[in-house]
């Protein structure tokens, strides 16, 4: 039985957005001392509901070594602020993210995501479990909202614009296939989990065109 489960927040964005900035105050339980223990974190965004039953996201599954978090030092509320830089364009609708942080809860204890206390979210996240630990379901619904924080800007978004000509095109797709494999952070890598392949084809296939 594998206990990995993901906490994801639903949101809604009226317009593309690039994501530059996630914050997320993260905290933990079970032995848990401070987020010196954590060895690795990724940033998910998910396309829809369906998506859910995995643990990355199918749009952007962003890979950060804990090195480059930032963690606040005058945070006063519970857990540990966390920040990420990224650069994660989005569509307008419905998203949902998740921030994963990976800790050895053996001997250092679980980690997650705080429950916000703002009372501004729409009361609901949800759980993806694809393990399908404690007798629950692949993916679940429970009552309280992420304490997180998406700082980006609106404006066009172009996945799958490798070059940055303003369209996704055939050099693009040359370029993507010409950095095929393990990259660790490469701008073929659409997204972001350090390795490009099929995946990463697909989504500039969806973006195709001008943007
Ligand atoms: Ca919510
Ligand atoms: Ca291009
Ligand atoms: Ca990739």
């Amino acid at each position: 039985m594998i206990y990995d489960i993901a906490a994801i927040e639903q949101f809604t964005t009226k317009e593309n957005f690039t994501v530059m900035r996630v914050e997320v105050v993260i905290n933990g339980w079970n032995g848990f001392v401070d987020p010196s223990s954590i060895q690795w974190y990724e940033i998910n965004f998910y396309s829809s509901m369906g998506a859910l039953t995995a643990l990355s996201g199918d749009e952007h599954s962003i890979y950060i070594d804990s090195a480059d978090a930032t963690i606040s030092e005058t945070w006063q509320g519970a857990g540990f602020l966390h920040s990420f830089d990224i650069d994660a364009g989005i569509y307008a609708g419905d998203q949902f993210v998740s921030v994963i942080s990976r800790n050895n809860f053996s001997e250092a204890g679980q980690v997650g995501i705080e429950a916000s206390t703002t009372k501004n979210g729409d009361g609901s996240l949800i759980f993806s479990n694809p393990g399908e630990g404690f007798e629950n379901g692949p993916v679940w619904t429970v009552s309280g909202d992420m304490a997180c924080r998406l700082i980006g800007e609106y404006g066009v978004v172009c996945i799958g614009d490798i070059d940055g000509n303003g369209e996704v095109e055939i050099d693009d797709m040359l370029a993507l296939i010409a950095a095929w494999g393990q990259c660790g952070s490469c701008a073929a890598d659409i997204n972001g989990d350090t390795n490009v392949d099929i995946e990463d084809l697909l989504l500039l296939i969806s973006g195709w065109g001008p943007c």
